[in-house]
C-alpha cells in the first residue's frame, strides 16, 4: 500500500478488488450503454445485484469521459459511479484527454454528492486495451490535481487488479510526486 497526501487529502494505492472496498463510492468502468459487460463492470454488477442494473437501464447510457451515479445495490460501497473510459487505439484519437475526463467528471460526482471517499479501478487498462504505464500517469495526474483543488473529496483509492496493475501505478505516482 502507498499513501500521500495531496493538499489536505489522501490519495491511496492498494492491490485488491474493487467490489469490496467501504469507501462511499466506487467506481465502475462501464462501457456507454450502462448495461453491464466483464471485467470490472462485471464484478461491480454480480456483487451488487440487480438494483444497480435497474438504475442503470433508466439512465440511458452515458458517453465515453463522462459519468453517472446509482445506488451500490448489495456492495459496502453506497454508491457506484459508472463512467466509461476511452477505448485505446493509438494515442492519436484523444484518449488522453478522455480517460482524464472519465477521471475528473467522477470527482466531480462525488463532490456533488457530499461522498468523501471514493475508490477507482484502473479505467480502460483492460477490454479498452490502453497501456498500463501512460493510463496510470493520466489517472493519477488527473486525481492529484483534483485533489488540490477540491478539499471535499478526503480520500481517492486506487484499487489495482493483481500486482502488474499495482506496480505501473506505484511507478507513476513516484515520477509524479518526486
Ligand atoms: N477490482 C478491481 N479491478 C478490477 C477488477 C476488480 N474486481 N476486475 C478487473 N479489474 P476492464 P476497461 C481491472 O476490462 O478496460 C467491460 O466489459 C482489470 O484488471 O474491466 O475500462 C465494460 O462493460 C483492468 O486493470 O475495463 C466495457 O465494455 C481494469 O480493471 C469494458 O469492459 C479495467 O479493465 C471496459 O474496459
Amino acid at each position: 500500500m502507498v499513501k500521500v497526501t495531496i493538499n489536505k487529502s489522501i490519495l491511496e494505492l492498494i492491490e485488491g478488488d474493487i467490489t469490496e472496498q467501504e469507501t462511499d463510492a466506487i467506481v465502475n468502468a462501464a462501457n456507454s450503454s450502462l448495461l453491464g459487460g466483464g471485467g470490472v463492470d462485471g464484478a461491480i454488477h454480480r456483487a451488487g445485484g440487480t438494483k444497480i442494473l435497474e438504475e442503470c437501464r433508466k439512465l440511458g447510457g452515458c458517453p465515453t469521459g463522462e459519468a453517472r451515479i446509482t445506488t451500490g445495490g448489495n456492495l459496502k460501497a453506497k454508491y457506484v459511479i459508472h463512467t466509461v473510459g476511452p477505448v485505446y487505439s493509438g494515442g492519436k484519437k484523444r484518449e488522453a484527454e478522455l480517460l482524464a475526463n472519465a477521471y475528473k467528471n467522477s470527482l466531480s460526482l462525488a463532490s456533488q454528492f457530499k461522498l468523501k471517499r471514493v475508490a477507482f479501478p484502473s479505467i480502460s487498462t483492460g477490454a479498452y486495451g490502453y497501456p498500463l504505464d501512460d493510463a496510470a500517469t493520466v489517472a493519477l495526474k488527473t486525481a492529484i490535481n483534483y485533489l488540490k483543488t477540491h478539499t471535499d473529496v478526503e480520500l481517492v483509492r486506487f484499487v489495482l487488479f493483481g500486482q502488474k496493475a499495482y506496480q505501473a501505478y506505484d511507478r507513476a505516482l513516484q515520477e509524479l510526486v518526486k
